[in-house]
């Protein structure tokens, strides 16, 4: 089946929104082949896995990161599936870099929430070009499924980051640039929000300076198995940041200023 790519519109509108639903992007195959990945990787975690949930509390928020180091099928998924292309086209780059990928699980009960956040202040990473495409392997609802706010990532501004599992702690970092985070629930009013009910075979699109977060799994049934790729463009290149980022992806030798590509950071196209 040809590939489901982004028109000019949904180009436009990512532009704007910093985030968009790409219905049926991926075939049911790619989903089922990363079911199956994911299931071995919960079963196997890789060495940065985090568990997100206290001891005791319902469900699980499972994360793990580089999934395609160690999983045929997402390695598959980084090389072969649309996804470099559905890339490049929102981010109006030939060359496209692959940057990290994420697993976010959370099964029925989790009550843990994502924390409003944006990505890019964790990254080692300068540049516009950056989009993550946020792949659910189980049908999720709008409210369980990550909200945005719409626009966020035009605002210019770059938020603290801030550790999921410590419940907000702001990381030691010392970038000029960063600032804390406003409280997103208590101004509500003053944003819009995106969120979708989603299949599998939907994926997001979000640009790294969009603002997102999530409930904990509201259902009591469902799985919530999430596997998020981030992936660069022509400007993006390696920055000095002070203080831990998340991945701690170490051991590629870029120095500031360099492009992203290497064996830890592979050009997938262009
Ligand atoms: O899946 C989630 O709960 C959050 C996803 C997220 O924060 C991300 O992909 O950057």
């Amino acid at each position: 089946m040809a590939a489901r790519l982004p028109s000019a519109a949904e180009v436009a509108r990512y532009a704007e929104d910093g985030a968009i639903l790409l219905k049926g992007a991926f075939d049911l195959d790619w989903i089922e082949r990363l079911r199956a990945a994911v299931d071995a990787d919960m079963a196997a975690p890789g060495p940065m896995v985090r568990i997100n949930t206290p001891a005791g509390s319902p469900g699980l928020f499972f994360v793990d990161f580089q999934l395609w180091q160690r999983h045929e099928a997402a390695r598959d998924f980084v090389f072969h599936s649309p996804a470099a292309e559905i890339a490049a086209r929102l981010m109006g780059s030939d060359e496209v870099v692959y940057y990290h990928d994420h697993l976010l699980v959370k099964e029925p009960g989790t009550r843990e929430r994502t924390p409003w956040h944006h990505d890019q202040p964790y990254y080692p990473i300068d540049g516009a070009q950056i989009v993550s495409l946020w792949l659910p392997l189980d049908p999720v609802d709008c409210e369980t499924c990550v909200s945005y706010v719409r626009g966020s990532h035009r605002w210019g501004r770059w938020f603290r980051p801030q550790f999921f599992r410590q419940g907000g702690v702001d990381l030691q970092v010392s970038d000029p640039r960063f600032e804390p985070l406003p409280d997103i629930d208590a101004e509500r009013d003053a944003h819009e929000f995106l969120a979708w009910d989603m299949e599998p075979g939907d994926v997001i699109a979000f640009h790294a300076l969009t603002l997102h977060g999530a409930s904990g799994n509201l259902s009591t049934a469902r799985r919530r198995r999430a596997w998020a790729t981030r992936w660069c463009g022509a400007d993006a290149r390696y920055a000095e940041r002070v203080g831990q980022i998340s991945p701690p992806l170490a051991g590629h030798g870029l120095k500031p200023g360099d492009k992203l590509a290497c064996d830890l950071f592979p050009k997938v196209r262009g």
